[in-house]
């Protein structure tokens, strides 16, 4: 593998890069900038104007950078192989990393949509191999079958980064970069018992729609929310998979309406597109769900959209997964170039968000969780 020196422009967007995304709450974040802005518009206007210059000078140095860079082939080039685009989480996740792994940050991207499609992510990587790009990433559409390619990315000598899901089935890869769905679904799970003890509920028949069958966050989020449900009783009344989409979710629901009408107090929707498909049907079952309503509604993912619905009291909570790790897969990458070992796992930092008569105090093996409520500036910070 090459070494290359990428020079202290790449090293400062990286530094705001994390910043941004260090998992301090969004909300602080926005806040703290805002505080730190210029008193008066006069003071403002005075210093905007050499920032301005110093700015523009900043982007002409970095644009020949990059063309100096590029035609002495020092791009760093990547391969992403990409789950799809089946929901607002995964738009979300394909821009912070085109946004990172851009050429003005000296790299060159090679980004494959692989549309949920097994056979054709699997092809996407050996396209990366014949391409001999230096590093490679997978966010693995489903957890197993993945020690053939991963031996063969291996045998090339490029390295390969796992972002958000899992691979479970082989340990051929350098880092792994994500969230812990189990803790999700626990959070999930342990939310709705304190939650139900405070209304007062004491017989939980929930219905799931789960997400795509076999992806790592399905498995994780199911195995949290079941564990908790087989400690306390509950009946889960069916699980059927929504793959992570609107239709789909709409879909599971209407038959859910049909087949479950009157039995059914709890909707767990493993990611927010299920729900807003899930709500579809349900307003046109005439089925009340949200806070104050027949039926609690639990969702994943807290996109801006998502935390709108909380903050309109359709969702009942939701359980954030953070599709912003590009930052730290790039972290991952400059490791390497420098010849040093990157941690094997990195965790994102995620919130569980509700309104504040839904907030309430619940632990996760004995460790007391906080909750987030929903604001304005909350879901402004949201992505
Ligand atoms: O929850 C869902 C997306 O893998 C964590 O995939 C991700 C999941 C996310 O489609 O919205």
């Amino acid at each position: 593998m090459k070494k290359r020196l990428l020079g202290l422009f790449l090293t400062m967007t990286m530094a705001v890069s994390l910043a941004a995304c260090g998992g301090s709450k969004p909300a602080e974040t926005t806040a703290a900038a805002t505080t730190a802005a210029p008193a008066t518009e006069a003071a403002k206007a005075e210093t905007e104007a050499p920032k301005a210059e110093t700015e523009a000078a900043k982007e002409t140095e970095a644009a020949k950078e990059t063309e100096a860079a590029k035609a002495d082939g020092k791009l760093i080039k990547v391969g992403f192989a990409q789950v799809g685009h089946e929901s607002d989480w995964r738009t979300a996740s394909t821009k912070s990393c085109q946004t990172v792994f851009s050429e003005a940050n000296g790299y060159e991207l090679s980004f494959v949509d692989c549309d949920n499609d097994e056979a054709a992510q699997k092809e996407a990587v050996r396209s990366f191999i014949e391409q001999e790009v230096d590093y490679i990433i997978i966010d693995p559409i489903i957890a197993t079958g993945w020690n053939t390619v991963l031996t063969e990315c291996e045998e090339a000598g490029i390295p390969v980064v796992i972002i958000d899901r899992t691979v479970d089935d082989s340990d051929k890869y350098v880092a792994w970069v994500g969230s812990n769905f189990k803790t999700e679904g626990l959070a999930a799970g342990e939310w709705l018992k304190a939650y139900a003890d405070k209304m007062g509920i004491s017989e939980i028949n929930a219905l799931v729609i789960s997400g795509s069958t076999g992806a790592s966050a399905q498995i994780g989020r199911s195995d949290g929310f079941n564990e908790v449900a087989e400690k306390y009783g509950w009946n889960i009344l069916d699980e059927q998979t929504g793959d992570f989409t609107e239709a789909g979710g709409q879909q599971v629901m209407e038959n859910y309406c049909k087949s479950y009408e009157g039995k059914f107090n709890v909707v767990v929707c493993q990611n927010d597109n299920e729900a807003f498909g899930a709500m579809t049907a349900m307003d046109n079952a005439g089925v009340k769900y949200g806070p104050g309503s027949d039926v609690i509604l639990i969702s994943f993912d807290a996109c801006t959209a998502g935390l709108k619905d909380v903050q309109a009291g359709k969702i009942t909570a939701d359980f954030e997964c953070n599709p912003l790790a590009a930052p730290f897969v790039e972290e991952v990458l400059q490791k390497l170039e420098a010849g040093e070992t990157p941690e094997k796992e990195v965790y994102m930092v995620e919130h569980w968000y509700a309104l504040p008569d839904q907030i309430v105090p619940f632990e996760i093996d004995g460790v007391a969780q906080e909750m987030t409520e929903v604001t304005d500036a909350v879901i402004e910070a949201q992505y």
